[in-house]
């Protein structure tokens, strides 16, 4: 059998790192694409050469033809700029809009079959444009972002008790952005829920409000420190674990940005939700009951997005 084939829209900090752990992991054979001549043809023959060295099998090309592109399984797409130091992901909205109409009919055209997973930011927004561009179903296009967002958390949560990140479970849910809401009560150490701990002193409610606090500037805190970019290990890391259990048809429950069509009170809007990712796509929208303040943070979260998505609209006429 054939092995499968991913598309890496985008050749850039993450699309690099992408087409690496793919590579390592023996997920496929990989198309680096990105309108940058040159970029995804080095990077993919760099990438090829570490083979003999880790023993992988997998084939790398590197294109500006979305030709290439053909017949691919998965598509990964982080086209488009990143944050810079000061901006809000909400700023790249223009620029990158455009870039998912090129890209959105680039995957109809040529991999209409494929599980698509979006980075580009503002992502709640893009993915939506993307899935509106591109014309796929709407469980074969989701976003990534509650991964990585609760393995920030789940990082954070692992320092604070010092206990193996293994054992943290965490749960956010919204945008992605400064209006995600992390929910303690759902997050866990070996199954004891976060409130617990803190009534068994491991944390103070004090340092747990700051860990969730940091968990939402997550990203602005790499931005700051890196000072001309964003993150893109655990962004990268994060997309291929999406990836691999779609592949796979793993069934992981990860959260991610997905169409949402009749739970949380929402008729059909793109936002984070705790999802199952197997062989259909995005195959169930995990539903749990909120209390009244999660509700009012997810709800706060909601508008967020749907501002955006109206912002799209006015940008681009053609849109829904
Ligand atoms: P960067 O290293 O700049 O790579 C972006 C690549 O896209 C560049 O190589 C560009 O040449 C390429 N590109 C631009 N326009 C097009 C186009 N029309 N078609 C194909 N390729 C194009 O950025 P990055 O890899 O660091 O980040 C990529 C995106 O991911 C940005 O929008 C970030 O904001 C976003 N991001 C999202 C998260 C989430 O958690 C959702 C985290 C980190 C970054």
């Amino acid at each position: 059998m054939a092995r499968p084939k991913i598309a890496l829209i985008g050749a850039g900090q993450i699309g690099g790192t992408l087409a690496h752990l793919a590579a390592l992991k023996e997920l496929g054979d990989v198309v680096l694409f990105d309108i940058a001549d040159g970029t995804p043809q080095g990077k993919a023959l760099d990438i090829a050469e570490s083979g003999p060295s880790e023993g992988f099998d997998a084939t790398l090309k590197g294109t500006t033809s979305y030709a290439d592109i053909a017949g691919a399984d998965v598509c990964i797409v982080t086209a488009g700029v990143p944050r810079k130091p000061g901006m809000s992901r909400d700023d790249l909205l223009g620029i990158n809009l455009k870039v998912m109409k090129a890209v959105g009919e680039g995957i109809r055209d040529n991999a209409p079959n494929a599980f698509v997973i979006c980075i580009t930011n503002p992502l709640d927004a893009m993915v939506w444009a993307l899935r509106e561009f591109s014309g796929l179903p709407h469980e074969k296009v989701c976003g990534m972002a509650g991964v990585l967002d609760s393995a920030r958390f789940r990082h954070f949560l692992s320092t604070e008790f010092d206990v193996s990140m293994k054992d943290v479970t965490a749960f956010v849910l919204g945008g992605h952005g400064d209006t995600m809401v992390p929910l303690t009560r759902y997050s866990t150490v070996a199954g004891i829920p976060l409130p617990d701990l803190v009534e068994m002193g491991w944390t103070t409610q004090e340092k747990l409000d700051a860990i969730v606090q940091r968990t939402r500037d997550g990203g602005a805190e790499i931005v700051g420190l890196l000072g001309n970019g964003s993150a893109y290990y655990a962004p990268a890391t994060s997309a291929i674990e999406m990836a691999e259990s779609y592949l796979k048809d793993q069934k992981r429950v990860l959260p991610c940005a997905a169409y949402v069509d009749g739970a949380y009170g929402l008729d059909g809007f793109y936002v984070g939700v705790p999802t199952v990712i197997g062989a259909g796509g995005i195959e169930r929208v995990v539903k749990i009951k909120l209390n009244k303040d999660e509700q009012t943070m997810f709800d706060s979260s909601v508008d967020a997005v749907k501002g955006l998505v109206t912002a799209c609209k006015e940008i681009d006429s053609t849109l829904a």
